[in-house]
């Protein structure tokens, strides 16, 4: 186990609260045997397009949807960083990333955090975590887990364990479910209510579909988001220069499935990442060259002819085809644990949510990848069953966060959340009372850059109607955009005159939310300080 050095001091109010909450007892509701369970299911990437609660234009998701059908389906969740560990970290401890201090995927997790597990697990919930965390460290609050190494492998995975490393044999999305299926059937002790946290690596990139799948997959054809030719023409340098452009930035062999050698014979310039295939096995290899190697003699052929937008639809169709074909089998596997939570008799006292770590671009923008507040990355699925609470097939418009989860599990288990977490409790709107719900806005802020798809600096707030974000660091640019006039985000009206009000409102509720929520330049500068000690930036 790795433990990262303690930085950070407890506030004195949090560990009161934290000893208070340890004693055992719920503080509200009804006795410990009849609080809930809580499943904790969350993908990695999985944007909310890909989600056919959402729509179903390019996979059909029964499995996933039968979470919204028999519950609630957020439309308007969002993430506070768009970027795996932050979000794991917010989620964890419901703290934004710049008062938990977990930025970017490259700092370590301030240990001394408390989190919601831990608050559970002191309080008598059995807790158990599946699948992949990718934050550096060993859980803590957790009775059992198997956690991926990192981003982890689809094939053939190794996984951490408290006793040790172990490589299992298979496909990841299947073996995270054995897993989980596996800890319940044989170590679930029915006198607790449980935390499961159900966390799949898919659709991460390098998005590789089990064999079953990739067999159908890649002979689909998807429609063509509407801006996937997007010239930015109204943006500002941010989105001019993000490197997760289809045509210019996904490498034909990493993620398009291209051969080292075809790519050599059509004498092709391409990035070299490592062998996204080399943990295949001999029959997991040849079954996957029996479908790919002829995709690639296709390919060789036609690319001579292909010009730039030909390519670009090229490579968003293997995109597609390979990152939705990992997602059926989040799907089914998501059915087989719906399915035994039925057969147990457990669905009745069970809350299931339904997540991503953030959302993502599948062509729109032209992009793949994340870390923008622009609306594919920022708006993560959200779906959440409660039998008896909820009522069945109900949608949300309300603006809610990652940044929530902890105080709803909080509420859900009776306990008092510590008084420094930064969300709200989703129960009254899961009980259908909206009008306990206040919130008009919430807080966006990325950090990670210089870095892997060079997505400048930037914080924001939404509210239904707009979104303002500034750019900063080697920038000092702005980006006002009408939500509802133009969802797709193509038209940056900062500065047009027609919206001077709406600027200077939306500026004065960013400095308002930004106090807030206790962010400011000064942690901003701090958080750069790092990149410049580390020498990842000129001081
Ligand atoms: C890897 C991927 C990136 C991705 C980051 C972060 N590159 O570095 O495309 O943005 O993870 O993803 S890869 O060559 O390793 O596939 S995150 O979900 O973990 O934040
Ligand atoms: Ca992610």
């Amino acid at each position: 186990m790795r433990y990262m050095k303690h930085t950070r001091t407890y506030s004195i109010l949090s560990i009161f609260i934290f000893l208070v909450n340890a004693c055992g007892e719920p503080k509200t509701g009804t006795s410990k045997t009849k609080r809930p369970n809580l499943v904790f299911i969350m993908s990695d990437d999985h944007a909310y397009q890909a989600i056919s609660a959402y729509s179903d234009h390019l996979i059909h998701t029964p499995n996933i949807d039968r979470i919204a059908n028999e519950g609630m389906l957020f439309n308007n969740a969002s993430v506070t960083n768009s970027i795996c560990a932050p979000s794991r970290a917010v989620i964890l401890t419901g703290k934004h990333s710049h008062l938990n201090g977990k930025i970017d995927n490259l700092s370590p997790f301030d240990t001394t955090n408390i989190t919601f597990p831990q608050i559970l697990q002191n309080s008598g919930y059995q807790t158990a975590m599946f699948g992949k965390l990718h934050f550096g460290n060993n859980p803590k609050g957790f009775d059992e887990f198997k956690i991926l190494p990192g981003q982890g492998d689809y094939y053939n995975p190794k996984f951490i364990t408290p006793k040790g490393d172990t490589t299992i044999t298979g496909y990841v999305t299947d073996i995270i479910t054995d897993l989980t299926l596996d800890w319940l059937k044989k170590r679930r002790r029915p006198d607790q209510p449980f935390l499961l946290m159900y966390l799949h690596k898919a659709p991460h990139r390098s998005w590789l579909p089990a064999e079953r799948h990739y067999k159908e997959y890649t002979k689909k054809t998807f429609p063509l988001p509407k801006t996937l030719f997007d010239d930015y023409k109204t943006r500002g340098e941010a989105a001019k220069t993000a490197e997760m452009n289809i045509l210019d930035h996904m490498v034909l062999n990493y993620d398009n499935k291209v051969l080292p050698g075809v790519i050599g014979e059509l004498q092709i310039e391409d990035r070299k990442l490592h062998d996204p295939l080399k943990r295949m096995n001999a029959s997991q290899k040849s079954a996957w060259d029996a479908i790919y190697n002829p995709i690639n003699e296709e390919f060789k052929n036609a690319y001579p002819t292909m010009g730039d937008s030909t390519l670009m639809v090229w490579k968003y169709q293997r995109y597609m085809q390979d990152y939705l074909g990992t997602i059926a089998a989040v799907d089914e596997n998501v059915g087989r644990l719906l399915d035994y939570l039925d057969d147990e008799n457990l669905s009745d006292n069970t809350v299931v949510v339904y997540t991503s770590d953030q959302g993502f671009y599948l062509g729109e923008h032209g992009w793949f990848d994340k870390r923008f507040m622009y609306e594919e990355s920022f708006k993560t699925p959200l779906l959440i069953r409660w039998p008896n609470k909820i009522t069945p097939g109900t949608t949300s418009e309300e603006m809610v966060q990652n940044l929530d989860f902890a105080q709803t599990f909080l509420e859900i288990a009776g306990i008092i959340p510590p008084s420094d977490m930064q969300g709200k409790s989703l129960v009254p709107l899961l009980m259908g009372q909206k009008e306990k719900w206040d919130r008009d806005a919430v807080y966006y802020h990325y950090y990670e850059y210089p870095a892997e798809h060079a997505v400048k600096r930037h914080y924001g707030i939404a509210t239904k109607k707009y979104k303002l974000i500034h750019f900063y660091y080697d920038v000092d640019e702005w980006e006002l955009y009408d939500r509802e006039k133009d969802p797709n985000e193509t038209n940056n009206v900062y500065n047009n005159p027609e919206y001077a009000k709406i600027q200077l409102d939306m500026k004065l509720k960013l400095d308002t939310i930004r106090k807030k929520y206790k962010d400011s330049d000064s942690l901003s500068n701090g958080y750069l300080q790092l990149y410049k000690d580390k020498g990842w930036i000129k001081p």
